[in-house]
Protein backbone atom coordinates (compact mmCIF):
# COMPACT_ATOMS: atom_id res chain seq x y z
CA UNK A 1 0.00 0.00 0.00
CA UNK A 2 0.81 3.47 -0.65
CA UNK A 3 2.12 5.50 2.27
CA UNK A 4 1.13 8.67 3.35
CA UNK A 5 2.08 11.87 4.98
CA UNK A 6 1.10 14.94 6.19
CA UNK A 7 3.21 17.51 6.62
CA UNK A 8 2.56 21.11 8.49
CA UNK A 9 4.20 24.03 7.43
CA UNK A 10 4.87 22.31 3.92
CA UNK A 11 5.55 25.78 2.10
CA UNK A 12 8.38 26.45 4.23
CA UNK A 13 12.17 25.69 3.84
CA UNK A 14 11.85 21.64 5.61
CA UNK A 15 8.61 21.25 4.25
CA UNK A 16 9.17 21.72 0.64
CA UNK A 17 12.60 19.47 0.78
CA UNK A 18 10.77 16.84 2.72
CA UNK A 19 7.71 16.96 0.58
CA UNK A 20 10.57 16.17 -2.27
CA UNK A 21 11.89 13.33 -0.20
CA UNK A 22 9.07 11.44 0.55
CA UNK A 23 7.83 11.59 -3.29
CA UNK A 24 10.67 10.36 -4.21
CA UNK A 25 10.11 7.43 -1.28
CA UNK A 26 6.68 6.39 -3.02
CA UNK A 27 4.67 8.60 -0.10
CA UNK A 28 1.34 10.06 -1.07
CA UNK A 29 2.22 13.69 0.46
CA UNK A 30 -0.89 15.82 2.01
CA UNK A 31 -0.11 19.70 3.34
CA UNK A 32 -1.53 21.60 5.60
CA UNK A 33 -1.61 25.19 4.47
CA UNK A 34 -2.55 28.60 5.94
CA UNK A 35 -4.88 30.43 3.61
CA UNK A 36 -2.19 33.63 3.58
CA UNK A 37 0.46 31.07 2.70
CA UNK A 38 1.97 32.14 -1.07
CA UNK A 39 1.54 29.26 -3.23
CA UNK A 40 2.54 30.84 -6.89
CA UNK A 41 6.17 31.21 -7.32
CA UNK A 42 6.91 29.31 -3.83
CA UNK A 43 9.00 26.74 -3.09
CA UNK A 44 6.77 23.87 -4.05
CA UNK A 45 5.79 25.76 -7.59
CA UNK A 46 7.55 23.04 -9.34
CA UNK A 47 4.96 19.99 -8.04
CA UNK A 48 2.08 22.47 -7.71
CA UNK A 49 2.18 23.25 -11.66
CA UNK A 50 2.59 19.76 -12.51
CA UNK A 51 -0.36 17.90 -13.21
CA UNK A 52 0.61 14.38 -12.84
CA UNK A 53 1.78 15.45 -9.54
CA UNK A 54 -0.79 17.97 -7.56
CA UNK A 55 -3.60 16.39 -6.97
CA UNK A 56 -2.17 12.63 -7.84
CA UNK A 57 0.20 12.77 -5.33
CA UNK A 58 0.92 15.69 -3.77
CA UNK A 59 -2.61 17.36 -1.85
CA UNK A 60 -3.08 20.65 -0.24
CA UNK A 61 -5.38 21.52 2.35
CA UNK A 62 -6.38 24.61 4.02
CA UNK A 63 -6.21 24.71 7.50
CA UNK A 64 -4.77 26.25 10.58
CA UNK A 65 -2.84 25.14 13.74
CA UNK A 66 -5.35 27.34 15.70
CA UNK A 67 -8.44 25.76 14.02
CA UNK A 68 -8.47 22.51 15.50
CA UNK A 69 -12.12 21.72 13.56
CA UNK A 70 -11.04 21.94 10.42
CA UNK A 71 -7.62 20.20 11.37
CA UNK A 72 -9.46 17.33 12.62
CA UNK A 73 -11.53 17.01 9.85
CA UNK A 74 -9.15 17.07 7.66
CA UNK A 75 -6.63 14.43 9.22
CA UNK A 76 -9.55 12.29 9.97
CA UNK A 77 -9.99 12.54 6.17
CA UNK A 78 -6.45 11.58 5.41
CA UNK A 79 -6.20 9.54 7.86
CA UNK A 80 -2.15 9.99 7.00
CA UNK A 81 0.52 7.20 8.47
CA UNK A 82 2.89 9.71 9.10
CA UNK A 83 2.60 13.35 10.03
CA UNK A 84 5.20 15.88 10.50
CA UNK A 85 5.20 18.98 11.95
CA UNK A 86 7.19 21.58 10.67
CA UNK A 87 4.69 24.36 11.07
CA UNK A 88 5.23 27.55 13.34
CA UNK A 89 6.46 31.30 13.93
CA UNK A 90 10.20 30.18 13.42
CA UNK A 91 12.14 33.15 13.55
CA UNK A 92 13.55 33.98 16.87
CA UNK A 93 14.31 37.85 16.92
CA UNK A 94 10.40 38.38 15.84
CA UNK A 95 9.36 36.22 18.86
CA UNK A 96 10.18 39.27 21.32
CA UNK A 97 8.08 40.98 19.25
CA UNK A 98 5.23 38.57 18.97
CA UNK A 99 5.22 36.25 21.84
CA UNK A 100 1.95 35.56 22.36
CA UNK A 101 1.39 34.45 18.58
CA UNK A 102 4.62 32.61 18.84
CA UNK A 103 3.55 30.69 21.82
CA UNK A 104 0.37 29.84 20.35
CA UNK A 105 1.24 28.35 16.58
CA UNK A 106 4.14 26.85 18.27
CA UNK A 107 3.68 25.67 21.55
CA UNK A 108 -0.21 24.99 21.77
CA UNK A 109 -0.63 24.79 18.11
CA UNK A 110 1.48 21.79 18.78
CA UNK A 111 -1.00 20.74 21.68
CA UNK A 112 -3.62 20.86 19.54
CA UNK A 113 -2.58 18.72 17.06
CA UNK A 114 -1.38 15.62 20.13
CA UNK A 115 -4.90 16.11 21.12
CA UNK A 116 -6.45 15.76 17.35
CA UNK A 117 -4.16 12.33 17.18
CA UNK A 118 -5.08 10.88 20.00
CA UNK A 119 -8.63 10.56 19.26
CA UNK A 120 -7.73 9.04 15.24
CA UNK A 121 -9.09 6.21 15.28
CA UNK A 122 -5.90 5.16 13.92
CA UNK A 123 -2.94 7.28 15.36
CA UNK A 124 -0.42 8.06 12.82
CA UNK A 125 3.43 8.49 13.85
CA UNK A 126 4.12 12.01 14.48
CA UNK A 127 7.64 13.69 13.90
CA UNK A 128 8.05 17.14 15.90
CA UNK A 129 10.45 19.37 14.53
CA UNK A 130 12.11 21.00 17.80
CA UNK A 131 14.85 22.90 18.21
CA UNK A 132 18.44 23.86 19.71
CA UNK A 133 16.93 26.55 20.85
CA UNK A 134 15.21 24.34 23.49
CA UNK A 135 18.77 24.65 25.20
CA UNK A 136 19.35 28.27 25.44
CA UNK A 137 22.18 28.69 27.94
CA UNK A 138 23.34 25.31 28.38
CA UNK A 139 25.93 24.44 31.27
CA UNK A 140 27.13 21.27 28.72
CA UNK A 141 28.68 21.72 25.50
CA UNK A 142 27.26 19.80 22.94
CA UNK A 143 24.33 19.19 23.91
CA UNK A 144 22.49 15.98 23.16
CA UNK A 145 19.17 14.50 24.51
CA UNK A 146 20.28 14.70 27.89
CA UNK A 147 21.29 18.44 28.09
CA UNK A 148 18.20 20.25 30.21
CA UNK A 149 16.67 22.92 28.73
CA UNK A 150 17.31 26.38 29.42
CA UNK A 151 15.61 28.29 26.49
CA UNK A 152 16.31 32.48 26.67
CA UNK A 153 13.90 33.04 23.90
CA UNK A 154 10.06 32.89 24.00
CA UNK A 155 10.33 31.07 20.70
CA UNK A 156 13.00 28.21 22.58
CA UNK A 157 10.14 28.69 25.13
CA UNK A 158 7.66 27.35 23.20
CA UNK A 159 9.58 24.99 22.01
CA UNK A 160 10.38 23.78 25.02
CA UNK A 161 6.39 22.99 25.96
CA UNK A 162 5.83 21.72 22.44
CA UNK A 163 9.07 19.37 22.78
CA UNK A 164 8.16 18.06 26.35
CA UNK A 165 4.28 17.53 25.84
CA UNK A 166 5.15 15.40 22.16
CA UNK A 167 7.36 13.04 25.19
CA UNK A 168 4.05 13.52 27.76
CA UNK A 169 1.79 12.11 24.99
CA UNK A 170 3.98 9.46 24.37
CA UNK A 171 4.68 8.19 27.95
CA UNK A 172 1.02 9.09 28.74
CA UNK A 173 -1.24 7.64 25.95
CA UNK A 174 1.32 5.49 23.80
CA UNK A 175 1.27 7.81 21.01
CA UNK A 176 4.13 7.25 18.26
CA UNK A 177 5.67 10.71 18.83
CA UNK A 178 9.56 11.73 18.40
CA UNK A 179 11.56 14.81 19.02
CA UNK A 180 13.90 15.74 16.30
CA UNK A 181 16.04 18.69 18.27
CA UNK A 182 17.21 20.53 15.51
CA UNK A 183 19.97 22.79 15.16
CA UNK A 184 20.09 25.21 12.59
CA UNK A 185 19.87 24.13 8.98
CA UNK A 186 19.92 26.55 5.84
CA UNK A 187 19.84 26.34 1.96
CA UNK A 188 18.92 28.49 -0.69
CA UNK A 189 15.30 27.71 0.08
CA UNK A 190 16.11 29.45 3.23
CA UNK A 191 13.76 32.75 4.21
CA UNK A 192 15.66 35.80 3.50
CA UNK A 193 15.16 37.07 7.19
CA UNK A 194 17.72 34.50 8.08
CA UNK A 195 20.96 35.30 8.61
CA UNK A 196 22.69 32.93 6.26
CA UNK A 197 20.47 33.76 3.63
CA UNK A 198 20.52 37.27 4.31
CA UNK A 199 24.67 37.24 3.96
CA UNK A 200 24.30 34.79 0.95
CA UNK A 201 21.80 37.20 -1.07
CA UNK A 202 23.53 40.22 -0.10
CA UNK A 203 27.26 39.31 -1.21
CA UNK A 204 25.37 38.11 -4.66
CA UNK A 205 23.40 40.97 -5.21
CA UNK A 206 26.28 43.89 -4.00
CA UNK A 207 28.25 41.39 -6.86
CA UNK A 208 25.93 42.21 -9.20
CA UNK A 209 25.60 46.08 -8.25
CA UNK A 210 21.85 45.87 -6.89
CA UNK A 211 22.95 46.38 -3.46
CA UNK A 212 26.00 48.64 -1.72
CA UNK A 213 25.89 47.24 2.06
CA UNK A 214 24.95 44.72 4.05
CA UNK A 215 24.03 46.03 7.72
CA UNK A 216 23.82 42.97 10.57
CA UNK A 217 23.58 42.31 14.06
CA UNK A 218 25.82 40.37 16.25
CA UNK A 219 28.51 38.99 13.76
CA UNK A 220 30.68 37.13 16.72
CA UNK A 221 27.31 35.02 17.23
CA UNK A 222 27.95 31.37 16.84
CA UNK A 223 25.99 28.28 15.73
CA UNK A 224 25.71 25.16 14.11
CA UNK A 225 25.00 25.03 10.87
CA UNK A 226 24.09 22.48 8.60
CA UNK A 227 21.86 21.89 5.22
CA UNK A 228 18.28 21.28 4.89
CA UNK A 229 18.33 18.17 2.83
CA UNK A 230 20.49 16.32 5.44
CA UNK A 231 17.98 17.36 7.95
CA UNK A 232 14.68 16.38 6.52
CA UNK A 233 16.20 13.20 5.71
CA UNK A 234 16.50 12.50 9.28
CA UNK A 235 13.07 13.81 9.97
CA UNK A 236 12.08 10.72 7.95
CA UNK A 237 14.60 8.41 9.25
CA UNK A 238 13.12 9.15 13.14
CA UNK A 239 9.47 7.88 11.86
CA UNK A 240 10.79 4.73 10.73
CA UNK A 241 12.45 2.38 13.70
CA UNK A 242 10.07 0.02 15.37
CA UNK A 243 9.53 2.55 18.88
CA UNK A 244 9.45 6.31 19.19
CA UNK A 245 12.48 8.29 20.46
CA UNK A 246 14.06 11.67 20.73
CA UNK A 247 17.02 12.85 18.59
CA UNK A 248 19.69 15.55 18.41
CA UNK A 249 20.72 16.40 14.77
CA UNK A 250 23.55 18.62 14.56
CA UNK A 251 26.94 18.92 12.82
CA UNK A 252 29.01 19.33 16.02
CA UNK A 253 30.86 22.24 14.70
CA UNK A 254 30.04 25.76 15.63
CA UNK A 255 31.18 28.93 13.09
CA UNK A 256 30.56 32.37 13.40
CA UNK A 257 28.44 34.80 11.69
CA UNK A 258 31.29 36.69 10.90
CA UNK A 259 32.34 33.36 8.88
CA UNK A 260 29.52 33.03 7.33
CA UNK A 261 30.11 36.66 5.75
CA UNK A 262 33.79 36.11 4.39
CA UNK A 263 33.06 32.55 2.94
CA UNK A 264 30.33 34.14 0.91
CA UNK A 265 31.41 37.64 -0.26
CA UNK A 266 34.83 35.24 -0.69
CA UNK A 267 32.78 32.96 -3.14
CA UNK A 268 31.62 36.26 -5.50
CA UNK A 269 35.33 37.27 -4.95
CA UNK A 270 34.66 40.93 -3.29
CA UNK A 271 36.16 42.52 0.13
CA UNK A 272 33.56 42.33 2.78
CA UNK A 273 35.30 44.99 4.76
CA UNK A 274 33.77 48.08 2.42
CA UNK A 275 30.18 46.56 2.72
CA UNK A 276 29.16 44.75 5.76
CA UNK A 277 28.02 47.16 8.51
CA UNK A 278 26.60 46.48 12.06
CA UNK A 279 23.80 48.06 13.58
CA UNK A 280 22.86 47.76 17.46
CA UNK A 281 19.17 47.63 16.57
CA UNK A 282 19.48 43.92 14.89
CA UNK A 283 21.31 42.68 18.18
CA UNK A 284 18.86 40.54 20.17
CA UNK A 285 17.85 41.28 23.49
CA UNK A 286 19.76 38.04 24.57
CA UNK A 287 21.42 35.07 22.61
CA UNK A 288 21.88 31.78 23.27
CA UNK A 289 25.42 30.63 23.76
CA UNK A 290 27.42 27.63 22.90
CA UNK A 291 24.81 25.87 20.58
CA UNK A 292 26.67 23.12 19.14
CA UNK A 293 25.31 19.49 19.13
CA UNK A 294 25.99 16.30 19.64
CA UNK A 295 24.11 13.73 17.02
CA UNK A 296 25.82 10.52 18.23
CA UNK A 297 22.57 8.60 18.76
CA UNK A 298 21.32 9.66 15.63
CA UNK A 299 24.47 8.01 13.97
CA UNK A 300 23.89 5.27 16.06
CA UNK A 301 20.38 4.31 15.92
CA UNK A 302 19.37 6.09 12.36
CA UNK A 303 22.41 6.14 10.71
CA UNK A 304 22.04 9.54 10.30
CA UNK A 305 25.00 11.61 9.66
CA UNK A 306 25.62 15.27 7.60
CA UNK A 307 26.72 15.04 4.06
CA UNK A 308 26.99 19.05 3.35
CA UNK A 309 29.86 20.69 5.19
CA UNK A 310 29.06 24.52 6.15
CA UNK A 311 31.32 25.76 3.84
CA UNK A 312 29.70 23.66 0.61
CA UNK A 313 26.68 25.24 1.86
CA UNK A 314 27.30 28.77 2.21
CA UNK A 315 29.14 28.58 -1.23
CA UNK A 316 25.96 26.65 -2.72
CA UNK A 317 23.70 29.66 -1.44
CA UNK A 318 25.65 32.16 -2.29
CA UNK A 319 26.09 30.98 -5.84
CA UNK A 320 22.20 30.34 -5.95
CA UNK A 321 21.85 33.94 -5.32
CA UNK A 322 24.22 34.74 -8.58
CA UNK A 323 22.57 32.35 -10.92
CA UNK A 324 19.22 33.88 -9.63
CA UNK A 325 18.21 30.35 -8.81
CA UNK A 326 17.36 30.87 -5.37
CA UNK A 327 13.39 31.27 -3.98
CA UNK A 328 11.62 34.71 -3.21
CA UNK A 329 10.86 34.81 -0.05
CA UNK A 330 8.10 37.48 1.77
CA UNK A 331 9.14 36.95 5.14
CA UNK A 332 9.80 40.41 6.62
CA UNK A 333 13.81 41.31 6.65
CA UNK A 334 15.84 42.20 9.94
O1 LIG B 1 19.64 33.01 11.24
P1 LIG B 1 19.10 33.34 12.58
O2 LIG B 1 17.98 34.30 12.61
O3 LIG B 1 18.72 31.95 13.25
P2 LIG B 1 18.46 31.51 14.77
O4 LIG B 1 18.04 32.65 15.60
O5 LIG B 1 19.64 30.76 15.26
O6 LIG B 1 17.21 30.54 14.61
C1 LIG B 1 17.12 29.54 13.61
O7 LIG B 1 17.69 28.32 14.04
C2 LIG B 1 17.05 27.75 15.21
C3 LIG B 1 17.77 26.45 15.54
O8 LIG B 1 17.58 25.52 14.55
C4 LIG B 1 15.59 27.51 14.92
F1 LIG B 1 14.98 27.00 16.01
C5 LIG B 1 14.91 28.81 14.51
O9 LIG B 1 13.57 28.53 14.13
C6 LIG B 1 15.65 29.37 13.30
O10 LIG B 1 15.51 28.46 12.23
O11 LIG B 1 20.26 33.94 13.50
C7 LIG B 1 21.48 33.28 13.69
C8 LIG B 1 22.42 34.19 14.46
C9 LIG B 1 21.79 34.81 15.70
O12 LIG B 1 22.75 34.77 16.74
C10 LIG B 1 21.55 36.27 15.32
O13 LIG B 1 21.58 37.17 16.41
O14 LIG B 1 22.77 35.29 13.61
C11 LIG B 1 22.72 36.48 14.40
N1 LIG B 1 22.54 37.61 13.48
C12 LIG B 1 23.44 38.61 13.31
N2 LIG B 1 22.97 39.50 12.44
C13 LIG B 1 21.48 37.85 12.71
C14 LIG B 1 21.74 39.05 12.04
N3 LIG B 1 20.33 37.16 12.52
C15 LIG B 1 19.43 37.67 11.63
N4 LIG B 1 18.30 36.99 11.39
N5 LIG B 1 19.64 38.86 10.98
C16 LIG B 1 20.78 39.59 11.14
O15 LIG B 1 20.99 40.65 10.55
Amino acid sequence: MTPSAFITGITGQDGSYLTELLLDHGYQVHGLVRRTSTLSRSRLDRFYRDPSIYGQRLFLHYADLDDSTTLRRVLMKVTPDEIYHLAGQSHVGLSFEMPESTCEMTAMGTLRLLEIIRDLPKAPRLYHASSSEVFGQPDQMPQDEQTPFAPVNPYGVAKAFATRMVGVYRKTFGLFACNGIMFNHESPRRGENFVTRKICRAAAAIKLGRQTELVLGDTLAQRDWGHARDYVRGMWLALQPETPDDYVFATGQLHSVQEVVEIAFATVKLDWRPHVKQDPRLFRPSEPARLVGCAAKAKTLLNWEPQTSFVQLIVEMTEAELADKAPPDRSRPS
